[in-house]
């Protein structure tokens, strides 16, 4: 079946999941349409709340992913899953292996799940999931340095996942995450050792967070807990990123699995972005837009440049510098003159 980008955008809102998945793939992909699609998809997006979910591998993110989206089904809200991890046992809308919880998943129709193998076009897939109109939308990434940094521009609450058992603690928490970290998770606190994960981030927490100790002097005058986030936490200026112990499979119950905390967790930080007064969810988004636009624009001037230089300037160019005729910075001043000049050969 063919589609064009008008007729499969208006499959994807009016809810077919079969237009969505081939909207996904459009994009995965690179379909020569696909940036046709995803502008006529833009202006139905803003709407779903999206979470990253980063850690190393094993620390039990696929499972953490599964726990809190049954959790919020059961709120009623839909959710969508994209898992960018080439290990996911999420595969098309399958769940691989005998995960009971992960099969809990499966034939609702609340639910979305889609794998991918590299995290190329995060930024276009959530946005279709976006336009798609899901409440939320779970992102899984392995972390490994820059997808990390990726899911924290994708995602509006990012929840950096710790496990006990993957080696020296102190080690494997490495001080890049806690910029990133909205929420930190302590996962698998079923396990012996997960108190010491806790002691190592928490340690990491206060001295790795200047923000915490300004607060702990601020904070009408009260030492705070990174741990226990007071009601009034969105009225702060700062956001000091919660810890919550979690067991993200059935070796818990739901009342003591800490699901609840993390999902509390993620809407309070929700809450402390979107608080009218602080208008930080808008000032988070203009950064992050300007970013995009500035980094779009760069590559478009660089394709547009490149493609105005006359054949063989570029490596005249690089002769010359190399021959030490020019310096580099003259040989790009001359480069930007035959670009302008090919631009418009009648102008000034
Ligand atoms: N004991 C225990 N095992 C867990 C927990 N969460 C995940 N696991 C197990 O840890 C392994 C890795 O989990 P997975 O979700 O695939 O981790 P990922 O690589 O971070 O996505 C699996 O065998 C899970 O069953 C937990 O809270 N407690
Ligand atoms: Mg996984």
């Amino acid at each position: 079946m063919t589609d064009s980008a008008p007729s499969l955008a208006a499959a994807v809102l009016s809810g077919s999941r079969r237009a969505l998945a081939r909207a996904l793939t459009w994009v995965e992909n690179e379909h020569p349409d696909s940036a046709a699609l995803l502008s006529t998809l833009y202006p139905h997006g803003g709407r779903a709340w999206v979470v990253g979910i980063t850690g190393a591998p094993g620390t039990g993110k696929s499972s953490l992913v599964t726990a809190l989206a049954l959790r919020l089904r059961q709120q009623g809200e839909t959710v969508a899953i994209l898992a960018v991890d080439p290990t996911s046992p999420f595969t098309g809308g399958a769940i691989l292996g005998d995960r009971i919880r992960m099969r809990d998943l499966s034939g609702d129709s609340g639910v979305f799940i889609r794998s991918m193998a590299t995290r190329g076009s995060l930024g276009g897939l959530i946005r279709v999931l976006d336009a798609a109109g899901f409440d939320r939308v779970l992102v899984e990434t392995v972390g490994a340095g820059q997808s990390e940094v990726d899911i924290a521009r994708a995602a509006q609450t990012t929840v950096v996942v710790e496990a006990p058992g993957l080696g020296d603690d102190v080690q494997a928490i490495k001080a890049g995450i806690l910029e990133i970290a909205d929420v930190l998770a302590v996962n698998k606190a079923d396990r012996a050792g997960a108190e010491n994960t806790v002691r190592a981030l928490r340690a990491m927490l206060e001295l790795g967070h200047p923000t915490q100790r300004n607060r702990m002097v601020n904070h009408h005058g009260q030492r705070m807990s990174a741990e226990a986030p007071t009601q009034d936490d969105h009225e702060a200026e700062l956001w000091v990123p919660p810890l919550v112990r979690t067991v993200a499979t059935r070796e818990a119950t739901p009342e003591n699995d800490g699901i609840g905390d993390l999902l509390d967790a993620i809407d309070r930080h929700r809450a402390h972005l979107t608080h009218a007064d602080g208008d930080k969810l808008r000032q988070r988004q203009r950064g992050r837009i300007e970013g995009e636009l500035l980094d779009r624009l760069s590559h478009a001037l660089m394709a547009r440049l490149l493609a105005a230089l006359p054949a063989g300037t570029l490596e005249a160019a690089i002769d010359d510098v190399q021959s030490r005729q020019r310096s580099p910075h003259h040989a790009v001043q001359s480069l930007l003159d035959s670009a302008g000049k090919a631009a418009q050969p009648n102008g000034v």
